[in-house]
């Protein structure tokens, strides 16, 4: 029997879940009193992205992570972890030219650079061998060579990256590419980035951190700003929802339900945009729509908000005022970008995820992490099949799994082929309890010690990572 002790350390709550596969239903709880704000009483903060130095070869970006004191809350300010004193900075790279960022920590942990959804060195990659120690910097090389996408950066250092994460330091990074500009989907101010997440803010703005406390971050964070509004024009946005939460999970839907387009995902876009009206944003996943919001008249107000809440929680997430019309010359084309061919896979690996009451630990094929134990190495130029399953039913935890270097397709779930919105590049995929998923993933360049984990980063804090070793 569970108790209520070990399903907080587990993972996540049966009753929630039950929702996802079986019908998704709002919740209609009333608004517990632990919620300090009204929903759409703070406007939405759009970053900008941050300004390089530009050098010869490659834009040199300058990252100081230290505590800041940052207003979330109206009339309170709440002590948190940033980039460069803010919350939510952006930058914005461009393929084919590399950024390099220096790191200084003035952080009093330990903090690893993380580029999630990089194809970068093994040096660059954050592994916790190189963490930068308090009052240490240390230079970080991503060469570009990818598919524009939206990728995010957040720490790795082993055991200080969930606290890292929930109190703030994540920064927004989008690729372009000249293959994507010449699409006629929105852009410039109607190319929005979102990152969503969860939190729990006392009345006097104290960021609450707790390993096992999930269930208990009733606060929607949107680019730092709780459950905000945002004036649109009465045409096409694109949004890039990065969810950088611990643990929660966004079942996102429009207004009453309305449809949207599904353009990308974590690798970038989409071989076709999927008419959609509900998203699964899991932790650390990336997903790109359109929403027209020329079918709505001006003065219209439109809410985000996600159907898979906790007990007691408000489910709005934030909301669009139509405010004024626009022109607007974009569109969603047929097609978008070719899915990519992976290659046959030579190599077949099982990834069985698991929590352990007795040690209470999280674990993947019957082990936790372990710095000195390398799980597998892959040969470059091989493409493997990886068939990774939720063995927990009796808690009812979902798991996901991100390996770090290489994106992934996702081939099948549950032994069928998975669906269009799926058919893009992946780094992260969520498996439900009793529930598999079979991807297919080709190892192209890099040698060197990468990580694989489940990004609920309180089963990776409990051990839920392994490490792959790439060998030519
Ligand atoms: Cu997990």
């Amino acid at each position: 029997m569970l108790n209520r002790r070990s399903l907080l350390k587990a993972g996540t709550a049966a009753g929630v879940l039950a929702a996802v596969p079986a019908g998704l239903v709002i919740a209609a709880q009333p608004r517990q009193a632990t919620e300090p704000t009204r929903p759409f009483t703070v406007p939405l903060r759009v970053p900008r992205p941050l300004r390089p130095v530009r050098l010869a070869d490659h834009d040199l970006y300058r990252l100081t992570t230290r505590e800041a004191d940052v207003a979330i809350l109206p009339g309170t300010t709440s002590r948190v972890r940033t980039f460069n004193g803010a919350l939510s900075p952006l930058i914005v790279a461009r393929r084919g030219r590399p950024v390099v960022i220096e790191q200084a920590n003035a952080l009093d942990v330990p903090f690893s650079m993380h580029l999630h959804g990089g194809h970068v060195p093994a040096h660059s990659d954050g592994h916790p061998d190189n963490e930068v120690a308090p009052g240490r910097s240390r230079l970080f090389h991503y060469p570009n060579t990818q598919l524009a996408s939206t990728m995010w950066v957040h720490d790795h250092s082993h055991h200080a990256h969930a606290e890292n994460i929930y109190r703030g330091a994540a920064a927004t990074y989008v690729l372009t590419d000249p293959a994507e500009d010449r699409l006629p989907l929105p852009k410039g101010q109607y190319d929005v980035t979102l990152q969503l997440r969860d939190a729990k803010i006392e009345e006097n703005g104290t960021l609450v951190y707790d390993l096992h406390g999930f269930q208990d971050r009733p606060t929607f964070l949107v680019n730092g700003s709780p459950r905000p509004y945002f004036e649109v024009a009465a045409r096409k946005y694109r949004f890039r929802l990065v969810n950088t939460s611990n643990e929660r999970a966004f079942v996102l839907r429009l207004g009453e339900g309305e449809e949207f387009t599904h353009i990308a995902t974590d690798g970038g876009l989409l071989p076709a945009p999927v008419p959609s009206r509900i998203l699964q944003v899991w932790p650390a996943e990336r997903q790109e729509i359109v929403v027209d919001f020329s079918k709505y008249p001006v003065g219209s107000k439109v809410v985000l908000q996600t159907m898979m809440t906790f007990p007691g929680e408000a489910p709005e997430v934030l909301r669009f005022d139509v405010v004024r019309s626009a022109a607007d010359p974009s569109s969603v084309p047929g097609r978008l970008r070719p899915a990519p061919d992976l290659g046959t896979p030579t190599v077949e690996r099982q990834f069985a995820m698991s929590f352990d009451p007795a040690s209470q630990q999280h674990l993947i094929n019957g082990r936790p992490f372990d710095v000195n134990r390398v799980d597998f190495r892959p040969r470059l130029g091989t493409t493997e099949s990886w068939t990774i399953e939720n063995k927990d039913t009796a808690f009812t935890i979902p798991h996901s799994m991100h390996p770090h270097l290489e994106h992934f397709r996702v081939v099948e779930r549950n032994g069928k082929p998975a669906g269009p919105s799926e058919a893009g590049l992946k780094d992260t995929v969520t498996v439900m309890p009793g529930e598999s998923a079979r991807i297919l993933i080709r190892f192209t360049d890099y040698t060197g010690m990468f990580m694989f984990h489940c990004h609920l980063m309180g089963h990776l804090t409990m051990g839920m990572m392994g490490q792959m070793e790439m060998v030519r």
